[in-house]
């Protein structure tokens, strides 16, 4: 099919940390104008609102998402709207509002417009206590203690009845926490793997707020963009799970992280001191198995904590340099 006569993408969240990223390489890899970017509030980058079609949208006002799947003849929603786990804490009705109830909408509209597919984003966050921390599991317990973990439980549930019961075709993983030096993250309980990086180039000092023996998944964004996008257009007939892949990537405590970070900036210096986050990574797992991923759609990361660190340093270092951080 050519660019032109291509039916078109909608990223809700997409000046989000996940979406922004997301919604340019979709751009690069389907043409600008089959792309349309929406987000609630935030002001999105010149780049984004300029580089193809930008709508200010709600997920959880249905009409006026169905306009605009209407308005621009939508075809496929990767929905990257979400209330994270520490924001989620603060604000449980909002998160349950935005992560079920938008959620809802969009597959509603999806089954009403029959969409092609629908991409779903889940979380570590829907793993709890008594789930097994290393090494976790693809089937295993899922009782998460906050109410980000609840909405993701539910998310995926909803989204595999969706295509059980009216054939719509959703997927979805579980992200680790995503590091990446375009958009910052806001209001996760994994945002200190990216603040640090940030606060060792501008003022060479960071104060984490998990304790230095915390052990969590996390996975750079090129890896993340690349796995969303090959599980999308992997073959449906390959796929045995649907909206509950784990994926993982690489673990490393706090301390190494500033470690590693400490190799590449002199002088760097980080302290600890855990807040309310710290019980929300407690909660979660230490590392992953992922095989059904690497089994069904051929998942495969390219960066590790040493690869990650060295291109997070030097692309912040540039946008530093520049007056652009
Ligand atoms: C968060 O910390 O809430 C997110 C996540 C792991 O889903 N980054």
């Amino acid at each position: 099919m050519s660019k032109k006569s291509m039916k078109k993408i909608l990223v809700t969240g997409s000046v989000g940390q996940i979406g922004s990223e997301l919604t340019m390489v979709l751009r690069e890899k389907y043409g600008n104008d089959n792309v349309v970017a929406c987000g609630r509030k935030t002001k999105p980058s010149y780049t984004l609102y300029n580089s193809g079609p930008f709508e200010f949208l709600d997920i959880t006002d249905k009409d006026a998402v169905g306009k605009v799947i209407k308005k621009y003849d939508i075809d496929t929603i990767y929905n990257m709207a979400a209330i994270l786990s520490a924001v989620g804490e603060e604000k449980p009705l909002v998160c349950w509002n935005v992560n079920i109830n938008g959620l809802y909408n969009i597959l509603e509209l999806a089954r009403e417009y029959e969409l092609t597919r629908v991409f779903v984003p889940s979380s570590i966050a829907v793993f709890g206590p008594e789930t097994p921390r290393i090494n976790t599991p693809q089937e295993t317990v899922l009782k998460p203690k906050t109410m980000y973990g609840v909405t993701k439980v539910a998310g995926e549930i909803l989204g595999d009845y969706y295509f059980k019961r009216f054939g719509l075709d959703v997927r979805g993983v579980r992200y680790p926490g995503i590091i990446s030096s375009e958009t910052p993250p806001g209001g996760g309980t994994t945002d200190y793997a990216v603040e640090i990086f940030y606060e060792a180039i501008k003022n060479n000092k960071y104060t984490c707020f998990v304790k230095k023996d915390t052990t969590l998944p996390m996975m750079y964004m090129p890896d993340c963009i690349k796995g969303t996008i090959d599980l999308m257009n992997v073959d449906i007939s390959k796929l045995r799970h649907h909206c509950d892949f784990n994926m993982a990537s690489m673990s490393f405590s706090a301390e190494e992280l500033s470690a590693e970070i400490k190799k590449h900036v002199t002088g760097f210096k980080c302290e600890f001191v855990p807040d309310f986050r710290q019980a929300i990574a407690d909660s979660w797992p230490q590392s992953i198995d992922d095989s059904a991923a690497r089994k069904e759609w051929g998942w495969n990361p390219s960066y590790n904590l040493s690869s990650m660190t060295e291109d997070m340093l030097e692309k912040l270092s540039n946008r530093h340099e520049k007056g652009n951080l």
